[in-house]
């Protein structure tokens, strides 16, 4: 199947090489990226169109004027991925939280196992977070997860902030996503994860160590998640009234 990765990235110029060169590199007969820059300060655009150049067939790039946000970096990756005939989407960090190393693994869970979206999960047995945090800063990301956000929406997939997701293509177009997303900031992850679960497509979870970014600095901060923790309560009165007849046709 043709695999597109959708590789969102802002100051990424010290990561963006590596990645796409283990991308590359794994054993799928039909694997391409696709980078989304936001003009980062650090070059990483230039980068990728010079990557592009030296790799045809194998890296495309969309650049945008400025940081619009993750959530919308996303999205417009994901048009152009359907529109290049994508059959199976990924979706990741550049910044090697995210390992390329678990995607064979999701991609067999994904087709043999019959499902609709396959999420990269730190909550479920086998899966973790980097061991350089502290039990705090884990116990409020387990909170945030595991409990607030379950607690709201009654998701079955235990995280639902993972930006890890191996979608299929049927998946996507079935969202609706350019009408029904609106969120951009980290409750972009979780709005995706909610659509699909009330529009009745089957989400399965498949363990990863999440480990901190190896390079660059980290930008999380008290605001976002609070933001992202009031965002919980508009995406369920957005979205708790949807079914599985609401799929976009
Ligand atoms: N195009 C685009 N990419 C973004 C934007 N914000 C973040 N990214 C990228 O999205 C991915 C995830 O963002 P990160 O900044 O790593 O977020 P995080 O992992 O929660 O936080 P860190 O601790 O900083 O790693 C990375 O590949 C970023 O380069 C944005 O506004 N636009
Ligand atoms: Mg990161």
């Amino acid at each position: 199947m043709k695999i597109v990765i959708v590789l969102p990235t802002y100051n990424e110029a010290d990561n963006i090489a590596a990645i796409t060169a283990e991308l590359w590199a794994l054993p799928f007969d039909d694997l391409s990226t696709l980078v989304v820059d936001d003009n980062s300060p650090d070059g990483t655009g230039d980068l990728a169109d010079r990557l592009a150049e030296q790799h045809p067939g194998r890296l495309h790039v969309m650049h945008r004027p400025g940081k619009l946000g993750l959530g919308t970096a996303y999205l417009q990756g994901f048009r152009r991925a359907l529109d290049m005939g994508a059959e199976v989407i990924v979706q990741m960090d550049s910044d090697f939280s995210h390992s390329p190393d678990y995607l064979p693994k999701m991609y067999e869970k994904l087709v043999e196992g019959g499902y609709d979206l396959v999420v990269g999960s730190r909550y479920v047995r086998g899966g973790s977070t980097d061991e350089r945090w502290g039990f705090g800063r884990w116990l409020l990301s387990w909170f945030a997860n595991s409990v607030w956000v379950r607690l709201i929406l009654r998701t079955r997939v235990k995280d639902a902030t993972a930006g890890f997701k191996m979608w299929r293509a049927a998946t996507l177009r079935g969202l609706g996503f350019e009408t029904r997303v609106r969120s951009n900031g980290y409750i972009f992850q979780v709005e995706m994860a909610y659509i699909t679960e009330r529009l009745g497509y089957k989400a399965s979870e498949y363990p990863i160590y999440f480990e901190d970014r190896r390079i660059g600095q980290s930008k999380m901060s008290i605001p976002i998640k609070i933001e992202a923790a009031t965002g919980t309560l508009r995406v369920w009165r957005e979205h708790h009234h949807l079914t599985p007849a609401d799929r976009a046709k």
